[in-house]
């Protein structure tokens, strides 16, 4: 198989994140594109001229990253990324289009920013930063209610980002204790997290379409 890809593409980088998770990397071999070249060949491969584009070993070529990821997914053998019909389908692929929403807009923000002053419109540049946050609410939502944690008092806060963990079929949750100490582990889908006593903020790292 063949990847037409940037590395500073988030779309990219989601397929990169699955090949990892099913075991798949090794069969991929990266053709690097850079899509704003007006010299870019990729209009012949994706006719949306986007990457990611995956050339399939029978030659086929697939497009957007979901269609990619769900592709690989029927690859192989291990715990599968996107759940058969069924309700865990369905919040797995509500997650997945929560996370896309968020990269559409933190892509048309800086697409925004790349425009000549002129043309810069900030009203839709705020517009997305709301869709941002919003989703980030959302999904922090989700987390802490996949966790088993109490709303109140979680989540409210909001703390740097730290680096993130994907761990497949299981959320990974953490809360600071209230004097700087972390408690954590890995809850088994639909399991529990028993916050600490004195635990002021909650934080989940990923769940992977699980
Ligand atoms: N929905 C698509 C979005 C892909 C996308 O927008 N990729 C960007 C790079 S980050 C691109 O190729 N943009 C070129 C363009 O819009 O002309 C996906 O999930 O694959």
């Amino acid at each position: 198989m063949k990847l037409r890809f940037s590395p500073t593409s988030p779309y990219v980088r989601k397929v990169t994140v699955t090949l990892i998770e099913t075991g798949l990397e090794d069969r991929v071999e990266r053709i690097p594109t850079s899509v704003w070249d007006p010299e870019t060949d990729i209009a012949t491969v994706n006719p949306l001229g986007k990457i990611p584009a995956l050339v399939t070993d029978d030659g086929q070529v697939l497009f957007d990253s979901p269609v990619i990821c769900e592709y690989l997914d029927s690859l192989h053998d291990g715990d599968k990324l996107f759940p058969a019909p069924g309700a865990p389908r369905w919040r797995a692929l509500r997650l997945l289009a929560l996370g896309d929403g968020m990269t559409d807009a933190g892509v048309l923000k800086l697409l925004e920013s790349r425009r000549p002053e002129a043309f810069q419109y900030d009203k839709w540049a705020q517009r997305q930063g709301t869709v941002i946050g919003r989703a980030m609410d959302d999904r922090r939502r989700l987390l802490h209610r996949l966790a088993g944690l109490p709303l109140p008092g979680f989540g409210l806060a909001r703390r740097p980002p730290r680096p993130r963990r994907v761990v497949r079929g299981l959320l990974r949750a953490s809360v600071d204790d209230g004097d700087g100490a972390e408690r954590g582990g890995v809850i088994p889908r639909g399991g529990r997290f028993d916050a600490p006593a004195g635990a002021r903020e909650g934080a989940a790292d990923q769940v992977v379409f699980s």
